[in-house]
């Protein structure tokens, strides 16, 4: 089983509802065990102005599978619940992101772990600590 952090955002349809439903549906995910899950941080919309306010959480799970495999489990849920087009750096209505893959390096057209600049964004850095303090040390 490998530990993994998955970050959860939402700025859509009742965003706080998104992140719940999406943490009900990772949690029966194949092949994987649930370890810890962060308050919902609502959170000032970094990169753009003027869009509404978002939620975001930060979820440690153990799994066995593979990264891909995850990350084609993240995008079926983010397909599930997202009844909105996303544009880059848009509103949405939900967006599941793997922070880090046990301690994986992984750069495939796909998929880049550890998540490039996640240490710089406070919407997940600070979930990730409120979870994982020993990681604050390990920033970039
Ligand atoms: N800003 C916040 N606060 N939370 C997010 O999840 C989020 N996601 C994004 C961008 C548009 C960068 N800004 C965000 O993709």
């Amino acid at each position: 089983m490998i530990a993994c952090y998955l970050a959860l955002g939402s700025n859509l349809r009742t965003p706080h509802r998104q992140i719940q439903q999406a943490i009900k549906t990772l949690r029966g995910l194949p092949q994987s065990r649930w370890l810890k899950t962060s308050r919902i941080y609502f959170t000032a919309p970094y990169g753009v102005r003027f869009q509404p306010t978002y939620c975001n959480a930060v979820v440690l799970i153990e799994t066995r599978l593979t990264p891909l495999q995850l990350l084609d489990a993240c995008q079926s849920i983010e397909k599930k619940q997202q009844r909105v087009r996303k544009v880059r750096w848009g509103a949405r209505t939900l967006d599941i992101d793997i922070l880090l893959f046990g301690d994986r390096v992984i750069n495939h057209p796909r998929l880049i772990i550890p998540h490039p600049d996640m240490a710089n964004r406070p919407f997940v850095s600070e979930p990730l600590f409120e979870i994982a303090p020993h990681l604050r040390t390990t920033g970039s």
